[in-house]
C-alpha cells in the first residue's frame, strides 16, 4: 500500500495581514497531482487542516476541493483534527466528508468506541489532538491519579489504540521544533515520551511540528511537516512538504520525503541602521515576504519609507524587541514562558494578570465540559 502523509496545512493562515490561503491552495493542488502520479492508495492528514476555528469560505473551499479531487481519483483519506482545527465543526461535517471517501475524526475515541478504523486490510488508529487537561481527566479518572501527567495518559491511549498505521497530533519528546509552535507545547509536561509509542505500529503519521523529520526508527514515526513556510519563526531552510510511504504487506515501511518549496519564502533580514540603504535592492528583489530586524531606532518616517519601497515587507522590529531564546526554556511553565515572552514591555503586569485569569478560566471550563 502506498500512503501520502501530509499535515499542518493551516488553511486560513493570516501572516501580518497577508492571507496565505492561496499559496496553501496551490500546494494542495500539487499534492493531488502527486497522489495521481505516484498511484497513492490512501492519503493521511495528521491535523491542522485549518489555522483557526473560524476561517474564510476560500479556506474551506480549498479543503473541499482537495477531498473531492481525491474522490475523483478514487483515493480514500483518513483525517484527524489538530490543535488549531475547528474540531466540533469537523466532527459535524464528517458524514459529508465520508461521502467523498474521507474519514474525519474531530474528537479522540478509544478503540472500543471506534478509535481504530479499517481501510481494506489495514487497521488504522485515529488520534486527534487532545488537550492535557481533557486527556488527564478522561484517561486518569480516579482522583488520586490526577497528579499523573499528560505523558502517562498518552501512553495509555496509544497502547489502547495500537495499530499498524497510526495518525496522531502531538509533540514527541526530543523533536526539533519548526519554530512556529509555541514552545511551551514542547515543554516536558506536554511532550509524549518515545517509550509511549506502540512497538506494534508499522508507521506513525504525526502532525503538529512544522519541520519535516523522522522522530523514531522503531516504531517508525515521522512528521510530514507543513506544506508552506507559515511564519517567520520557522527555519528558512527547514525541510517541509509531504511524505510518500510504502507499506508492503510485510517487512518494514519505506519513507520517501517529498521536499517541495511550495508557497512564498519568508526571510528575516537582521541589519544595522546604516546597512539599510546598501541592502535595499537585495531586499526588493527577494521573491517572498520580508521581516526586518534593525539595530538602532528608526523614526516613523523612516519606517514609512521602507514600507513604501518594499511592498513585501511585513514587519519592522527593533533588534531589542525580539526575546532571546530562553535558556532551558523547554521546561518553563505557561506563566513563566509568557512572562519571558513579554519581556520588559510597559503593560507587563496587567497582561500577566489577565493571562492568569484566562488560564484559570480555561481550567474550570475544561473540567466542567469534561471530555
Ligand atoms: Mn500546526
Amino acid at each position: 500500500m502506498r500512503l501520502l502523509h501530509t499535515a499542518d496545512w493551516h488553511l486560513g493562515k493570516i501572516l501580518r495581514g497577508v492571507d496565505r490561503t492561496p499559496e496553501i491552495g496551490e500546494a494542495l493542488k500539487a499534492l493531488l497531482g502527486i497522489v495521481k502520479e505516484e498511484r497513492v492508495d490512501l492519503v493521511v492528514v495528521s491535523g491542522d487542516l485549518f489555522d483557526r476555528p473560524q476561517v474564510s469560505a476560500e479556506a474551506e473551499s480549498h479543503a473541499v476541493e482537495f477531498f473531492m479531487g481525491l474522490k475523483a481519483l478514487g483515493v480514500p483519506a483518513l483525517v484527524i483534527a489538530g490543535n488549531h482545527d475547528p474540531k466540533e465543526r469537523l466532527s459535524a461535517l464528517s458524514p459529508l466528508f465520508a461521502l467523498a471517501g474521507a474519514r474525519v475524526r474531530g474528537h479522540p475515541l478509544f478503540k472500543e468506541e471506534g478509535g481504530v478504523v479499517r481501510v481494506g486490510d489495514l487497521e488504522a488508529a485515529l488520534l486527534p489532538f487532545v488537550s492535557e487537561r481533557v486527556l488527564v481527566k478522561r484517561v486518569l479518572q480516579e482522583a488520586e491519579e490526577r497528579h499523573r501527567t499528560y505523558a502517562e495518559a498518552m501512553r495509555r491511549v496509544l497502547a489502547n489504540l495500537a495499530s499498524p498505521l497510526m495518525l496522531a497530533h502531538f509533540a514527541l519528546e526530543g523533536v526539533r521544533p519548526g519554530g512556529g509552535e509555541f514552545f511551551f507545547h514542547l515543554a516536558g509536561s506536554y511532550a509524549v515520551p518515545h517509550s509511549a509509542l506502540p512497538l506494534s505500529a508499522r508507521y506513525l503519521a504525526l502532525g503538529h511540528i512544522h519541520r519535516q523529520q523522522q522522530v523514531s526508527e522503531a516504531p517508525l514515526a515521522w512528521y510530514s511537516g507543513s506544506l508552506i513556510q507559515l511564519d517567520f519563526g520557522e527555519g528558512e531552510d527547514a525541510e517541509r512538504g509531504a511524505l510518500l510511504v510504502e507499506l508492503p504487506p510485510s517487512g518494514p515501511a519505506r519513507v520517501h520525503p517529498i521536499r517541495e518549496r511550495w508557497g512564498k519564502p519568508l526571510k528575516t533580514f537582521r541589519l544595522k541602521r546604516e546597512e539599510l540603504d546598501g541592502r535595499l535592492l537585495e531586499m526588493e528583489r527577494f521573491p517572498g515576504y520580508l521581516r526586518l530586524v534593525v539595530e538602532g531606532r528608526l523614526s516613523a518616517a523612516e519606517k514609512e519609507r521602507l514600507y513604501r519601497a518594499l511592498p513585501h515587507l511585513l514587519a519592522i522590529e527593533g533588534a531589542g524587541d525580539l526575546p532571546p531564546p530562553p535558556p532551558g526554556g523547554a521546561h518553563l511553565g505557561l506563566k513563566e514562558a509568557y512572562a519571558r515572552y513579554l519581556g520588559e514591555r510597559e503593560e507587563r503586569e496587567a497582561l500577566l494578570e489577565r493571562f492568569e485569569e484566562a488560564l484559570k478560566e480555561v481550567e474550570s471550563e475544561t473540567l466542567a465540559a469534561g471530555a
